[in-house]
């Protein structure tokens, strides 16, 4: 066990039981000409958290730990969209329609793919998913249980969507959730700040958060 000190308080981080997962680093949501930035976001905020959450990641691949992707992205036939989620979307920017990065949130479509930045490799796990959090409908689940994991590391984006869905639905399932402060963004910086205090909230009641520097060096790598 390696103390952080975490917020609201100190996290016991077992190196044994621990996996990080990267929520949606994806092309269509953090570069210049995405589909984020169609809609108007400034995708230079998600931008800036790319050099911590690679840090982060080499960190985890140095310690030998596991990594999980997630990518949210759809099957081209659509079958895995509901219809009251495809259309709330801006009218020619909805999820399916042709984007500037391929079709707009489908896997296999240049947009749907992970930042080159933080690409995965060999042996990490990646997994597609329909839905803000990563345990609707995906396997999930089973490869933490398999591997024994008790820990999840977040990153990624956003902070008060994908982030925050993901740690609550992981919180439920018994596992304990650590969210790296510089290595999740939103477009809307007052909700990641909310995001972070209503995750730590009422002694953590969601989960901790701490800096990528301090988990890093409870890595010991
Ligand atoms: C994610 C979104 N990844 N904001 N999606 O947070 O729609």
């Amino acid at each position: 066990m390696a103390i952080i000190k975490a917020r609201p308080f100190d996290f016991d981080l077992d190196r044994d039981h621990v996996a990080l997962i990267i929520i949606d680093m994806q092309r269509d949501f953090v570069e210049p000409g995405g589909f984020g930035e169609t809609l108007g976001n400034k995708v230079a905020l998600l931008q800036a958290i790319i050099p911590a959450t690679a840090r982060l990641l080499a960190a985890f691949r140095t310690a030998g730990l596991p990594v999980i992707h997630t990518r949210e992205c759809h099957r081209p036939d659509l079958s895995d969209c509901p219809p009251a989620k495809r259309d709330r979307g801006k009218p020619s920017l909805r999820i399916g329609d042709p984007g500037p990065m391929g079709r707009i949130l489908i896997s296999g479509e240049p947009g749907a793919d992970i930042i080159p930045e933080l690409y995965p490799v060999e042996g990490e796990i990646v997994l597609d998913k329909p839905g803000k959090g990563a345990f609707y409908v995906t396997p999930l689940g089973d490869i933490l249980a398999e591997g024994k994991i008790r820990q999840l590391v977040f990153a990624g984006v956003t902070t008060e969507v994908c982030v925050q869905t993901t740690m609550r639905e992981a919180n439920d399932r018994g596992f304990e959730c650590l969210l790296a402060t510089d290595a999740t963004e939103s477009y809307f910086p007052e909700f990641k700040q909310a995001a972070i205090d209503m995750i730590t909230a009422q002694g953590a009641i969601v989960g901790w958060a701490a800096t990528v520097d301090q988990i890093v060096e409870a890595l010991d790598v």
